[in-house]
């Protein structure tokens, strides 16, 4: 796939028609993008990293280990189950820490907004008091805001806690808490437990590859249950529980005429921040007088999502669309929080007038300008960074925006939205979906989740998800993923007569809904723990997680929040399949993956690379489910 001599000629990988029709104008083919940078590297990956077994723990190595060889075990005497188990529970403590840090700012900023020290204010009061009950906070004859406020804090102190176990943990299904319970997995507090993974796998602690494995498990849940959740609900609650709307995404949603500003990373204090000031008499007055008709904020990644789901904001473009959206020489300002941001952004914009403003302390970059976000004063701050960028509207240069490349998504569907669409306006319940399911109008529920890979084919995603449509399977995403499925058109209400099979799409139709609902960023995929326990809650499906009719996959995961997230699932009891994992160098360890890890928690891992086989998998497991609830007729 390579579009560095001569342009595009053979992107067999890349099938978006926006991505296809930028790379091949003059303008980007002076760009080296991710696709170059994977065709020129010339090595193939190295074995020892994709199976798990490069062990870099302490300076005696690194050793790569061979399983069942008795010379090629570390030089501490470490095996390969022990390497591939340390290995994986680090990438599950990396994941949890991203959340974690992405969701201590959230909640941070949302005692600030309690005490009204930040330009936003307390919008779903009803989640509000929901959250309050489930902290056990008083809420008769108070403020919303000193509810908040004693909200944010004892939120805030889940973080720090040593003992006891994580609040939100009681809002899964009972069964679920009683397995935790018995295989002591329960998590203690949501630092603590990443913290101690690092220290059990740091060199010569746990040796034993299911004692670290457990801990992986813990770990996972303290970002499930813990941070994501508690990101998602405190986000929710301070600007708004995401509602059904029509929006526009890919590259198309750039504008000729308008100062485009894109907003990449995570945390949508910033976001949100930006989408106030946009609206700013005194900013819009300024763009004016640059020539621009207004300001045009875009988002990209999950702080597209965050923005997308609440305000409707257009998406311009997923994570393997970074750079494609500044190769378009359209863009003013990108910019960056944390997370999911590539290096490269910086380099792509050599010779454009576009700047990379990062904002946070915690990610700067070589090549870009750094303009902190004060959490005190993030109208200002907000309104800096778009003056910057408005200042650049003149210097623009050549630029081109394929402009046919927008598409039409309705988005939204927090848990919330799900019970009202599917359940009525007053009958607020899972029941009418729990039906479906048992009188097998919807066979089940898929979640395609997680990242973009550069690596395989951009149409993976869609492929897997018509299957899944195809057999009466009602998809829900979240992530990047959810954006490429967004592209692709699965997410307009008329795709479920394209796409799904005949019950499933009379059951879209009756409501009025697509047939891939889109959840939110990687964080929200908390809200899809919570539907699948209220799932088990409205009763027919069984008593946990893991007899329900669904499954759920990342089958182009990239990150390590990835695999947190199938982590947390499985723990949970959700069967999760990705396109790989790092454990396969361990006979043993990816028989627990794949296999033991049922025994303990009813849900194991599963990996297939290719989309059919990938879907009827997933099928394969939703069949099974059924049959076991009795309802496969
Ligand atoms: S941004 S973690 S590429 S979903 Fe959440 Fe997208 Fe994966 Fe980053």
């Amino acid at each position: 796939m390579s579009k560095s001599k001569g342009g595009c000629t053979s992107c067999n990988d890349i099938t978006g028609a926006s991505t296809k029709d930028l790379l091949n104008q003059d303008l980007a083919k002076q760009v080296r993008t991710a696709y170059d940078r994977i065709e020129d590297r010339g090595v193939s990956a190295c074995l020892f990293g994709s199976g798990g077994t490069c062990c870099r723990i302490c300076n005696m190595g690194p050793c790569q280990i061979i399983d069942g060889v008795e010379q090629m075990i570390g030089i501490c005497g470490a095996t390969a189950a022990t390497v591939v188990a340390r290995n994986f529970a680090r990438i599950v403590a990396a994941g949890t820490a991203a959340h974690t840090d992405h969701a201590r700012e959230m909640v941070m900023g949302f005692i600030e907004t309690a005490k009204g020290k930040t330009p936003h204010e307390i919008k779903d009061v009803e989640k509000l008091h929901a959250m309050a009950e489930t902290f056990g906070i008083e809420i008769e004859g108070r403020d919303k805001n000193e509810i908040a406020l004693e909200l944010g804090e004892k939120a805030l102190a889940e973080f720090g806690q040593q003992q006891g176990t994580l609040t939100m943990l009681k809002r899964a299904p009972k069964k679920q808490q009683e397995i935790w319970k018995a295989k002591g997995v329960e998590p203690r507090g949501i630092d603590r437990e990443v913290v101690e993974t690092m220290h059990r796998t740091h060199m010569g602690v746990d040796q034993e590859y299911k004692n670290i494995m457990k801990q992986a498990a813990r770990c996972s849940l303290a970002d499930g249950w813990g941070a994501s959740m508690l990101s998602t609900e405190l986000t929710d609650i301070m600007f708004g529980t995401p509602v059904p709307r029509r929006a526009l995404i890919d590259l198309g949603v750039l504008k000729e005429d308008q100062v485009n500003v894109t907003v990449h990373g995570h945390e949508p204090l910033l976001a949100e921040s930006l989408c106030m000031a946009a609206e700013d008499p005194e900013i819009l007055a300024l763009a004016k007088k640059v020539g621009a008709k207004g300001i045009n904020l875009a988002g990209v990644c999950c702080t597209g999502n965050e923005i997308l789901m609440r305000r409707g904001i257009p998406v311009a473009g997923s994570f393997i669309q970074q750079e494609m959206v500044l190769a378009t020489g359209a863009v003013e300002a990108m910019v960056v929080d944390v997370q999911c941001v590539m290096q490269s952004v910086a380099q792509v914009v050599k010779g454009k007038h576009t700047d990379i403003i990062t904002t946070n302390y915690r990610a700067k970059m070589p090549d870009a300008i750094h303009m902190q976000f004060e959490e005190d004063d993030p109208l200002g701050s907000a309104k800096a960074i778009l003056t910057h960028a408005i200042n650049n509207f003149k210097k623009r240069g050549d630029y081109y925006i394929p402009k046919d490349n927008k598409l039409d998504v309705v988005v939204g569907f927090s848990h919330e939205t799900i019970n009202y669409m599917l359940g009525g306006r007053f009958r607020k319940s899972y029941r009418p979906l729990n039906d479906n399911i048992i009188n097998g109008r919807i066979k089940g529920l898929g979640a395609l989740v997680g990242c973009e890979h550069y690596k395989y084919s951009d149409d993976v995603h869609f492929k897997i998800a018509v299957e899944l449509l195809k057999n009466n399977v009602l998809v829900l995403a979240t992530g990047c993923a959810a954006q490429a499925l967004g592209r692709m058109g699965l997410m307009r209400p008329e795709a479920a007569a394209e796409y799904c099979g005949e019950s499933l799409a009379e059951v879209c139709e009756t409501v009025g809904m697509p047939p891939v609902l889109h959840v939110g960023s990687c964080v929200d995929n908390s809200r899809l723990l919570i539907a699948l326990t209220a799932m088990v809650k409205e009763g027919g499906l069984g008593e946990d997680i893991s007899e329900l009719p669904a499954c759920g996959t990342a089958p182009l995961w990239m990150s390590e929040k990835a695999v947190a997230i199938g982590q947390y699932f499985v723990t949970s009891g959700a069967h999760v399949i990705f396109q790989n994992l790092p454990v396969t160098g361990s006979k043993e360890m990816n028989e627990f993956i794949t296999n033991g890890m049922k025994e303990e928690y009813g849900a194991c891992w599963d990996y297939e690379e290719d989309p059919i086989k990938l879907a009827q998998k997933m099928i394969k497991a939703i069949d099974g489910k059924r049959e076991a609830l009795g309802i496969n007729k």
